[in-house]
């Protein structure tokens, strides 16, 4: 811990300053297996958050980083899920919302090996493990191999894909389905409206917020979004958490969610052929996603890519955020990528003239700067469309946004998301993915990933 604390004194520059500041900001919100989000908002483990902060952590500590997805890993349930929050049994029930005692996964989870002892939910989130894994690992293949990193991790981030592809093609094209809106993690995105205006809300009074004791409620999902947030992981519950009895009135195919499991497919084969197994099977399914996502959710008239409703089987014609994010996949046609990077570029999102990218149209009727994820715009997807631009050759573009993550973050003290057309900090501060991803930036690294 000594030499991490030094790590972060002593600087005098610009970059190393903030740099200073991100590590502080690691170290407080450490618990001492893995990192909280937010030491009063989100005061478990989270899943995708663990992901991208261990890509930052790894610059810090590569052991560190290995443990924050190894502490994730090892809640995983036996039908391979990686669940959206590990709970720590020493955090007072009421803190946050819902907790252990709703989603009670070791009971209503049995079936699917829930955990016996750690809490958890029952959901999960884009599966980043993976390629976070893998970026672990080459940041000091010498200290993960002597550890073993890859070889324990290898056959549980097989499982977790395995899951999502057994259990969760829904749709049966190929393609992984939500069945939450907090799942794809981008949770009251105006792209699940339609969707969830078919679930019957949970009764009001039901259940009690906790994220309003910490944030304001003009940032937060409206008490309607949240009573049907409710009604689904009841009904998931009360299933046993099994994802063919569930009838699902939320059944959707996302790009962003689908875009991640590619990338970390491709990770998965590499760290395939690091431990000796066989990179193949991998490979196809990242192919046979590839394939899927430009069948099922390429909107070519609107060229951005859109998510699916599996209810009626129609895109959702919504411009979000979700729908840029495939621009990092690997094979995508020329015609694609020029599309994605005018979709970016133009009124909707104005890259590069508002502040990173906004989770949502800027000229869309459901656009707030303020609420969550309706238009604020969000580090987490601003650093994987930074790579996605790098992929597509944008490099100019790439580094005027990497340079504007850097300077929101310093100025919103790592904010958990920003008006785009300000830049003011919005949710809480001191965010983990904020300030993880902004060292991640700081550090120049060898593959450019
Ligand atoms: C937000 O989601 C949680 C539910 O999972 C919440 O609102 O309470 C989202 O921003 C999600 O993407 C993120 O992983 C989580 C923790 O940072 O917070």
């Amino acid at each position: 811990m000594t030499a991490l604390l030094e790590t972060g004194v002593q600087h005098t520059s610009h970059d190393d300053q903030l740099r200073a500041a991100a590590i502080r900001v690691l170290l407080d919100n450490w618990t001492g297996t893995g990192t909280v989000p937010s030491r009063s908002l989100y005061p478990h483990q989270w899943s995708w958050d663990s992901a991208f902060i261990a890509i930052g952590l790894r610059h810090l500590s590569p052991r560190r980083a290995q443990q924050e997805l190894e502490s994730l890993l090892s809640a995983q349930w036996h039908d391979g899920r990686v669940p959206h929050i590990v709970f720590n049994p020493g955090v007072p029930a009421q803190a946050y919302f819902p907790g252990p005692g709703f989603w009670r996964s070791s009971t209503a989870g049995r079936d699917g090996g829930a955990p016996a002892v750690a809490q958890t939910s029952g959901i999960v989130q884009p599966p980043v493990h993976a390629l976070a894994a893998w970026l672990v690992h080459r940041a000091d293949p010498r200290e993960s191999d002597r550890r073993g990193f890859l070889r324990r991790v290898h056959g549980r981030l097989d499982a977790w894909h395995r899951y999502l592809a057994h259990n969760r093609d829904l749709g049966g094209h190929g393609l992984v389905a939500i069945v939450h809106p907090w799942e794809p993690g981008l949770d009251n995105s105006p792209c699940w409206d339609a969707p969830l205006r078919r679930v019957r809300p949970a009764a009001a009074g039901s259940f009690r917020r906790a994220d309003l004791e910490h944030s304001a409620p003009a940032d937060r999902p409206t008490d309607l979004d949240y009573a049907r947030y409710v009604r689904l992981a009841t009904d998931y519950r009360d299933h046993g958490y099994d994802d063919a009895r569930t009838p699902h009135a939320f059944r959707v195919e996302d790009p962003g969610f689908n875009a991640l499991l590619i990338a970390s497919e491709y990770a998965l084969a590499d760290i395939a052929e690091a431990v000796g197994a066989d990179p193949a099977p991998a490979r196809a399914r990242a192919k046979r996603l590839t394939g899927a996502l430009l069948d099922r959710l390429w909107d070519g008239e609107r060229g951005v890519f859109a998510a699916r409703d599996l209810y009626d089987d129609r895109l959702l014609p919504v411009f979000a955020v979700n729908g840029l994010l495939p621009l990092g996949v690997p094979g995508l046609p020329a015609n694609v990528i020029s599309a994605l990077v005018a979709a970016a570029t133009g009124e909707h999102f104005r890259l590069g003239r508002v502040h990173l990218v906004p989770s949502y149209d800027l000229a869309g009727a459901e656009f707030d700067a303020n609420r969550y994820w309706r238009g604020p715009s969000w580090f987490n997807t601003a650093w994987l469309i930074h790579h996605g631009l790098q992929a597509a050759g944008e490099t100019d573009r790439a580094s005027r946004l990497r340079a504007g993550f850097l300077r929101d973050a310093r100025a919103t003290g790592f904010a958990e998301y920003i008006d785009p057309l300000t830049g003011t900090g919005r949710g809480i501060r001191d965010f983990s993915w904020t300030a993880a991803l902004t060292l991640d930036l700081l550090t120049h690294h060898e593959d450019g990933r």
